[in-house]
């Protein structure tokens, strides 16, 4: 049987930030309950040393029926439905702990690529009837968000029944100026968008439905 709460991670602010859209979206939603699934929600260092022991804490604490993983990728202008993640750190900017390794993998010997359980099409059609901005992505790029997507996967290699992914958000209105050309996207439709996204993730898991086999593919 399924059982455990949703494990809901966000990141500390990075980049000489102030905020972070992830551990906000995570913190509203903290102590909820969706679908009846009460949400618990850890905020994890943006710091690659540590931020899977983290991770893996909370695994452990929580013994959840399913992990989102959320970040911020301030090109993005949609919830960003993430599918993979690659065993490759390559860091364009330092970490809060200023390490920036290059070439470096998430997991030594592990194998190249783990796919997120989430799906994502289904989520993806949700928000879109919602009114919500939101689009799969094949690439979770190489800096601490990838590093958690794949050590999330990694770590569940051996649950196969808890279901986990990751969710990139655009940046929040407070945030435009730093990014100009993007599209930020306001607080409360974020913390909309994940609940509707956990919701059908929960509702999925339940009733042991696969992901909508529509077309979905892209070239970028
Ligand atoms: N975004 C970064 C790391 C933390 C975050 O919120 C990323 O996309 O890797």
């Amino acid at each position: 049987m399924t059982r455990g709460p949703v494990l809901l991670t966000g990141f500390e602010p990075f980049g000489g930030e102030a905020i972070n859209p992830s551990w906000e979206v995570a913190r509203a939603l903290h102590g909820q309950r969706i679908g009846g699934v009460p949400v618990v929600a850890v905020q994890l260092p943006c710091v690659f040393a540590t931020a899977p022991f983290a991770l893996q804490a909370a695994l452990a604490a929580h013994r959840p029926r399913l992990a989102v993983c959320l970040g911020l990728a301030a090109s993005r202008s949609a919830i960003s439905l993430e599918r993979v993640a690659v065993n490759l750190i390559d860091a364009r900017i330092a970490d809060n702990a200023g390490a920036q390794p290059v070439d470096a993998p998430v997991q030594p010997g592990g194998p190249a690529a783990h796919f997120m359980r989430l799906p994502v099409k289904r989520i993806a059609a949700a928000l879109g009837a919602a009114g919500l901005p939101a689009e799969i992505s094949y690439s979770a790029g190489t800096f601490v968000c990838n590093q958690i997507a794949y050590a999330l996967l990694h770590a569940l290699r051996r649950r196969p029944g808890c279901a986990a992914g990751f969710i990139h958000l655009p940046p929040l209105p407070v945030q435009a100026a730093l990014y100009p050309g993007s599209r930020p996207m306001a607080l409360a439709d974020q913390v909309r968008g994940i609940a509707l996204a956990i919701d059908v993730a929960l509702a999925a898991q339940r009733d042991g439905l696969a992901d909508l086999a529509e077309t979905g593919g892209r070239v970028d």
